[in-house]
């Protein structure tokens, strides 16, 4: 069975980071260990009020615990973050888990930004560090913001395939292999992703459903992760990630409910076993 450490926040409500990571990862039959970063009653993403917990003193210990143990994650995926010293722990986390003959696939959602804005709480110093993570990443899943930010490229609200390919270009710097861009959109209809390995770069889009939908990039990443770690490439992950996140839309849409406090991923989740058997 194979085994990803997920080192994300944990909000009770909003289904975004671990609430998104652990259920999707288990889905696959990969064995997923949690290693919160901060403990959160909602995301941080236009609600006001929300508790914030940090848990930065815990995720080394709890890491070193496993090892001690003999406990080596196939993957170590993180995202959400949730101080600026979490960023160079998670790289101790990856030394932690390597040795001359082993060395984990490393995935870094670089969890920081959008729309062209920081997330509430972090420095203007976070983009930098969090550049610095991704060079050890074997695969980053930033969308635009984050792209523009970890590339220095400016942030454009509208934008050609040229833009799309020329940050794709950019971002090869600041990964081991892969890098996927999501959220990208050339016009009202259609929605998907860049996905690049280096070699070539494939786009995949569904359809586009207005308003904004939080934590369908945590929805997004797992799934691909998930993927990439069962041994399916970067494109295979890419477009069954973005099957599944747009089909968990449709669903919010359709239902009317508060775009805020996250997608109905739940009832889908069966897709994703399916959707690994299919390939067998
Ligand atoms: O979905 C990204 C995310 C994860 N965790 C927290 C967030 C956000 C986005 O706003 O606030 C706490």
């Amino acid at each position: 069975m194979k085994r990803i450490a997920a080192i994300h926040d944990i909000s009770g409500v909003g289904k975004c980071s671990l609430t998104a990571a652990i259920p999707i990862i288990s889905a696959f039959g990969i064995e997923c260990n949690p290693v919160p970063t901060a403990v959160l009653s909602t995301h941080t993403g236009n609600i006001n009020g929300y508790t914030f917990r940090d848990l930065t003193d815990e995720i080394l210990p709890v890491c070193r615990h496993w090892a001690s143990l003999g406990i080596y994650p196939d993957t170590v995926y993180s995202g959400y973050l949730g101080s600026a010293r979490q960023v160079s722990d998670v790289k101790e986390i990856i030394s932690l888990f390597s040795s001359s003959d082993r060395r984990p696939f490393v995935a870094v959602d670089p969890a920081m930004a959008d729309s062209g804005i920081l997330y509430k709480g972090f420095g203007e110093d976070f983009p930098s560090l969090m550049a610095n993570l991704c060079k050890s990443a074997d695969l980053i899943i930033p969308n635009i913001t984050e792209a523009c930010m970890l590339t220095g490229m400016p942030y454009k609200e509208q934008y050609d395939r040229d833009y799309i390919e020329a940050l794709a270009e950019a971002l090869l710097d600041y990964t081991r292999k892969y890098a996927v861009i999501t959220g990208v959109s050339f016009d009202g209809d259609r929605i998907g992703c860049l996905a690049c390995d280096g070699n070539e770069s494939r786009y995949y889009f569904s359809d586009k459903y207005p308003g904004t939908y939080y934590g369908t990039g945590d929805i997004f990443a797992s799934v691909l992760v998930s993927l990439v770690t069962l041994g399916k490439s970067v494109f295979e992950g890419a477009e069954k990630a973005l099957n599944f996140t747009s089909r968990a839309i449709r669903e919010t849409y359709n239902e009317g409910t508060d775009p805020r406090f996250g997608v109905a991923f739940e009832k889908y989740l069966y897709m994703l076993n399916r959707a690994e058997e299919e390939t067998e």
